[in-house]
């Protein structure tokens, strides 16, 4: 009867079964454990903003033509951690192999939020989906694709400080050694 051989062949299989779910069970487990151990990276800040986010390759090629292309594929991510709106102008981003950084625009950034700090043009806005976006109006590339040579690869430093490479006003940094085309990293 077919009632008899569903039965006797789940039978036949539940050996296998219970052990890829148990093998299964074990692994998400372990992996719960590990999970906090071992973090690759921890964003954190001493002041209002935090970079939490980097993509320092942006997808597909840097130059078509002889020209630079895609420049906001290229970004970071910072976070408003603070309680009120804190307005992103004269913040400054240290690129720590170059001395060419240029302040963020005056932004209004409010509380919680977070915004994709594009090294292209753009208007500085707040998108459809609740992210804001703000632009620093480079013509090329500015982070580095291979960020071997540095850690910290950039820093985020308070309204006037100097960009130049050092530690001083930085409230919150992001080190990414080679970054992979269009992949994203978290601080
Ligand atoms: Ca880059
Ligand atoms: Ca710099």
């Amino acid at each position: 009867m077919g009632g008899r051989r569903g039965p006797s062949s789940c039978t036949e299989k539940s050996g296998p079964v219970r052990r890829t779910i148990r093998t299964a069970l074990f692994a998400a487990v372990t992996l719960a454990f590990l999970a906090p151990l071992t973090p690759a990276h921890a964003a954190s800040t001493t002041g209002d903003l935090m970079i939490t986010h980097v993509r320092p390759n942006a997808a597909g090629a840097d130059v078509k033509d002889g020209k630079q292309v895609n420049l906001n594929g290229e970004y970071f991510i910072i976070k408003n951690v603070s309680k009120k709106t804190v307005d992103l102008g004269g913040w400054v981003p240290d690129i720590t192999t170059n001395t060419y950084g240029r302040a963020l625009p005056s932004y209004k950034l409010p509380a919680g939020a977070e915004a994709y700090v594009h090294t292209g043009s753009g208007t500085n806005r707040k998108d459809a989906n609740g992210n804001h976006h703000v632009h620093r109006g480079y013509a090329r590339h500015v982070l580095p694709n291979d960020g071997k040579a540095k850690n910290p690869n950039l820093r985020l430093k308070k309204p006037g400080s100097a960009d130049n490479n050092a530690a001083a006003g930085t409230v919150s940094a992001c080190n990414w050694n080679v970054a992979a085309d269009g992949k994203t990293y978290t601080c």
